[in-house]
């Protein structure tokens, strides 16, 4: 248990009453750094209790945790919230404005660190022994700022401002080679010489389940340099740095793969460290190794975990190279999160060569025995398909398929996809790999944190054990006919709505109406994710209420959040032109009564706590077949909004689970798609010619009235016409249309709204993250669970 009240409360007093100045930033810290103490207690047990069982330990790896705030998820989780907020209202402050205080460290880019972070709170709820490996970035994702309508970005250096929530283990520190050139010898032994070697410094991060479970870890690493003398002709102050670089920042692209130096060196030293590390716990015989340990990678950017194994297997313990494969893929899995060809990591050879010499040798290796394992009768395209290396480049996805035991893809329909089409060849050989395992999200940050008021009415319908078996909130279908109730229920949505619009307000927007429908997108910017036909559409509805004095429909708000990496142009006009469009209608006197459009700047995990529990309508509108799986709309569902989705990813499974009747379908469906793209015979001329108010939107487009004048759109122009419209924009824009004037009909009548919104909340417990860890484990990790006796 936490500390009582009286205890906390003389712990807290102790704290701030060494502040210089008390105020809030004072009280956040002084309640962070005596939970921080309490849970690094624990995780120090926890790691005692791992360490005595003998029993195996997964690793994650990932170059991305998006973890978001931290003080409310272990307050929570400890079971603590309450006392915690009791201490500080008599001590004169509110819990809900310290937490603001803290810096939400965002160190991932979107649905793949935000799994991540899901992953981890899942293991140490149910007790599992899963930590996860990460770098310490200075600078997570880059700060939106919208100027004029477009997207500025700026550095956060969150460590500097953040709470520590990690502890520096100089002592557990490590080595991680860097260039230098490789001396064999005869008898096989390899040598490498003139190296330049980074210390990797790990930091380690409490990761605190619910259910008052062991205490996992986080471990962060950051690099710096070592003592070691640098080879001659390496500059000093040049070495340090580039050493400094690696842990600097984290990569804001989260599609496009850009084959830079630096994001190489991050992937290595995250590799590296991470699996010295994980030798260095050790007890138990190196030949023992996958009976003790499970390493899954995040995606293909930890790859290097699997020739990085061999080489300490090989070079380290002298094991041969059959013993040390027989290992490395008894040990390493694979998940993977995109179909995206652009998204798929391809290296340079020489990049590899040059940088981690051993490593490139060891691929080499991998992919020489592997080709010669191929059968023949193979044709020219589907030994590309089989080439780890090809063409002067490293292929990451298929040498973390042929060096994992289990890949797995994100949703069921990304995991056929991935079957039938974009590893077609390699599931051919190695059938027996291949499993799905689909998404989750945590059901405590994003209920029980995030909507504390749907919680409680939940629990008083049906008990409180679904907190630990989610999949409970199923009971909650035998109410959805319960008047009383979903007139309750829509109370709570309707408190959501108004603490968003405090918070918007608070942020400028003063004209948001609590009776519209909040209609939310929120995801990184993307061609694939559409948030360019959402925008059209609210520029058709715009039309529409000008010319049409009939066409009166229910007031809707559309929010927009998300952030567009960096370089990518495309994606940022898009986000112009929703500023462009929002300005127009805001400021028209009649339409601003049916619609209103809100950006919301720097949209991270913290915004997301905010908007998810207040949507009524969830936009899921990618383009079908390219968004592996998703998880906001899981997040959407389990907060009882209604989904406006494609046939795609985990909306998949969403509409199975829920009824299609409780959701608005619509679009191309992936099979259709994947013709269209096969066959090379979309054209969106055709849909223009035949339907007359996608002609007049794309003539109004062109004629600069969505963006602030023309320049502002041409990529957006170029990709819709010349570019023949690769996401299906044009083509899905009826359809989606039509969804938008089902749901505002459905909208109209409010308790059968509310009912199937309920039957979306009864239905989302198999879409917590506990049930997919609970999944891994069982299929791929093998873990027992533990109890921490306290
Ligand atoms: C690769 C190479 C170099 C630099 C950056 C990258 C890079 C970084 C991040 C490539 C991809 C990403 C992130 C991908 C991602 O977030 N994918 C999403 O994963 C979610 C969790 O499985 C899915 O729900 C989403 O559908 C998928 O888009």
């Amino acid at each position: 248990m936490f500390y009582s009240k009286e205890e906390l409360t003389e712990r807290f007093k102790e704290r701030f009453g060494q502040m210089e100045k008390r105020d809030n930033a004072a009280a956040y810290s002084s309640m962070a750094s005596i939970v921080q103490e309490f849970v690094e207690e624990r995780r120090n047990m926890t790691h005692a209790l791992y360490k005595e069982s003998n029993e195996k330990q997964l690793y994650y790896i990932s170059l991305e945790f998006l973890l978001g705030r931290m003080l409310r998820s272990n307050l929570s989780n400890l079971g603590a919230y309450e006392v915690a907020s009791d201490v500080l209202r008599d001590a004169g402050f509110s819990l809900e404005e310290i937490e603001e205080q803290e810096v939400d460290p965002g160190l991932g880019n979107g649905g793949l660190g935000r799994l991540a972070a899901c992953f981890m709170d899942s293991l140490a709820s149910l007790g599992l022994p899963g930590h996860g490996y990460a770098i310490r970035y200075r600078g997570g994702l880059f700060t939106q700022h919208i100027e004029d309508g477009f997207q500025k970005e700026s550095p956060v250096h969150w460590i500097t401002k953040h709470d520590q929530w990690d502890v520096r283990h100089e002592e557990l520190a490590v080595e991680v080679p860097f260039y230098g050139k490789l001396i064999k010898h005869e008898d096989g032994a390899v040598e490498h010489e003139d190296a330049i070697w980074v210390k990797a410094v790990p930091y380690d991060m409490p990761i605190v389940g619910g259910n008052s479970g062991p205490v996992n870890t986080l471990r962060l690493w950051q690099a710096e340099p070592c003592g070691r003398p640098l080879p001659v002709g390496v500059d000093k102050g040049q070495y340090e740095a580039a050493t400094a670089e690696i842990s600097d920042r984290l990569y804001p692209d989260d599609s496009y793969d850009e084959g830079k130096l630096l994001r190489l060196k991050q992937q290595y030293f995250l590799c590296s460290a991470s699996l010295q590390a994980i030798f260095n716990e050790g007890g138990f015989p190196v030949k023992e190794l996958p009976e003790h340990v499970a390493i899954q990678i995040n995606d293909t950017h930890p790859a290097m975990a699997i020739p990085e194994l061999m080489r300490i297997l090989m070079d380290g313990h002298g094991l041969t190279w059959d013993a040390a494969w027989a290992i490395t893929t008894r040990t390493i899995s694979y998940t993977n999160h995109t179909i995206l060809e652009e998204a798929m990591e391809k290296w340079d050879q020489w990049l590899l060569k040059e940088l981690v010499p051993r490593i490139y040798d060891i691929i080499e290796e991998i992919d020489r025995r592997f080709k010669a394992t191929l059968p023949g009768g193979l044709n020219e395209k589907e030994r590309h398909k089989l080439a780890v290396l090809d063409e002067k480049q490293v292929k990451m996805a298929v040498l973390a398929v042929v060096g994992s035991y289990k890949v797995n893809g994100v949703a069921s329909l990304h995991t056929e996809i991935l079957k039938k089409r974009e590893m077609k060849e390699l599931y051919a050989i190695f059938p027996e790999k291949f499993h799905n395992k689909t998404n989750g999200i945590t059901h405590r940050r994003w209920l029980i944190q995030a909507n504390p008021e749907l919680t409680e009415l939940i629990t008083e319908s049906i008990g409180d054990q679904w907190k630990r078996e989610p999949e409970r909130l199923a009971e909650l279908a035998h109410y959805g006919a319960d008047t009383a109730l979903l007139r309750d229920f829509q109370a709570v949505k309707r408190l959501k709505k108004n603490q968003l619009i405090q918070a918007v307000k608070a942020a400028g927007d003063n004209a948001i109406d609590p009776d519209s429908i909040f209609d939310i997108q929120i995801k990184r910017f993307h061609g694939y994710k559409r948030q360019l036909m959402n925008i059209l559409h609210v520029r058709m509805l715009h039309d529409r209420i000008r010319n049409d004095a009939t066409f009166r429909p229910h007031p809707r708000t559309f929010f927009f959040g998300g952030k567009a990496a960096p370089s990518y142009h495309f994606a940022k006009q898009v986000i112009k032109m929703i500023h462009a469009v929002a300005q127009q209608v805001n400021s028209d006197p009649v339409a601003r009564k049916y619609l209103h459009v809100v950006f919301i700047e720097d949209y991270n995990v913290s915004h997301a706590e905010k908007l998810i529990p207040a949507a009524e309508v969830s936009e899921q509108i990618s383009t079908a077949s390219k968004e592996a799986s998703g998880t906001g709309n899981m997040k959407f569902m389990m907060n009882g909004a209604l989904t406006l989705g494609t046939v795609d990813g985990a909306n998949v499974e969403i509409f199975e689970a829920i009824g299609e009747d409780n959701a608005f379908v619509f679009g191309l469906s992936a099979e259709q798609v994947m013709r269209f793209e096969a066959e090379g015979d979309y054209r969106p001329a055709e849909v223009l010619e035949e339907d007359a108010q996608i002609r007049q939107l794309i003539a109004e487009l062109e004629a600069g009235e969505l963006s602030d004048g023309a320049a502002n759109a041409e990529l957006v122009i170029r990709q819709l016409g010349a570019e023949e419209d690769p996401f299906f924009v044009l083509r899905d824009l009826n359809s989606y249309a039509l969804a938008h004037e089902r749901m505002v009909e459905a909208y109209g009548d409010q308790l059968a709204w509310q009912g199937m919104a309920w039957t979306n909340v009864a239905h989302s417990g198999i879409f917590s993250s506990d049930r997919t860890i609970q999944q891994y484990s069982d299929d791929v990790w093998d873990l027992g669970r533990f109890r921490l006796k306290v």
